[in-house]
């Protein structure tokens, strides 16, 4: 028997089909203007494995809220996901929504919990959504700590965050302006195509091989379901991945969470600097 049969006290709204998720976004936005003091965010963040550190960068806290305390949010599972959403204001006077509690898929909640984060962002009144992560290499060029743009994704979850008949064109899901930006900053930017697989297993050698064959660079567990809700809800989006690993098999050397770590927090401070700068110039 579920949780939510047996205990229906913090029960997630999301779980229940005939809940409208917008509407419960709308809600969590609410929470997060009364929690926060800031009316209107114009700018979201989800920082994944490695970004942490851009959130101290990118300007002045106003304030932190555990993301559990907010409705439809999922309580993190991960170590090395901090579980905060917090409320930042840039040099400029804009406001930052810095979400660092991303539910994975692979935490078997649904796809719905997966995009709330990004679609309450976008109900704080956020025009662009930056999705980052930690991720796998594919390209051989590529080394442990490098950050790249996400230029395309293959979602490889077999899901989507839309229901029913709700056909949205993902031409361009990844701004090819935002990335221009993006490399006004740092030219040496690569980019590649996000791969995401449902984990929360790594890949096989042979599935890495399917993925470069089918036109992948990059293989994750996150970020596609989310850019996908994040176009849905009209943001524009920018995406980087923090490459902490080459993917299995194009490195002789097998894979470990605990050198991810290692990769991202080296790596943090370098790419938390890069993506202040790169926020800065949008
Ligand atoms: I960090 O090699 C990180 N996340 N699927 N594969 C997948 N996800 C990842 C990997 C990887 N490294």
């Amino acid at each position: 028997m579920s949780s939510t049969t047996t205990n229906p006290v913090g029960a997630n709204p999301l779980d229940d089909p005939s809940a409208d998720p917008a509407e419960i976004a709308q809600t969590a936005a609410a929470e997060i203007a009364s929690a926060t003091g800031v009316a209107r965010h114009d700018i979201a963040l989800t920082l994944g494995s490695g970004w942490g550190k851009a959130s101290e960068l990118l300007g002045e806290t106003v304030a932190e809220v555990p993301a559990a305390e907010i409705t439809g949010f999922t309580a993190s599972a991960v170590v090395g996901h901090s579980g905060t959403l917090r409320s930042v204001r840039l040099a400029d006077g804009r406001h930052a929504l810095i979400i660092g509690a991303r539910t994975h898929y692979y935490e078997g909640h649904g796809v719905r919990r997966v995009v709330h984060s990004v679609r309450t962002a976008a109900a704080t009144g956020a025009k662009i959504m930056i999705l980052t992560n930690g991720a796998g290499g594919i390209r051989e060029s590529w080394t442990p700590g490098q950050p790249v743009l996400i230029s395309d994704h293959i979602n490889l979850t077999a899901d989507s965050p839309l229901e029913g008949a709700t056909f949205i064109d993902l031409t361009d899901l990844y701004s090819k302006r935002l990335r221009d930006i993006a490399r006004t900053i740092d030219p040496s930017l690569d980019e590649g195509v996000y791969c995401q697989f449902r984990g929360p297993h790594y890949e096989t050698p042979a599935e890495v091989q399917m993925a470069k064959a089918i036109g992948g660079h990059i293989v994750g567990m996150s970020t596609s379901l989310e850019a996908i809700a994040a176009r849905q809800s009209g943001m524009e989006v920018l995406g980087f991945s923090l490459i902490t690993n080459l993917a299995a098999g194009i490195s002789p050397e097998p894979l470990s969470h605990a050198e991810v770590l290692e990769a991202g927090r080296t790596a943090e401070p370098v790419i938390s600097d890069l993506l202040a700068r790169v926020v800065a110039a949008l």
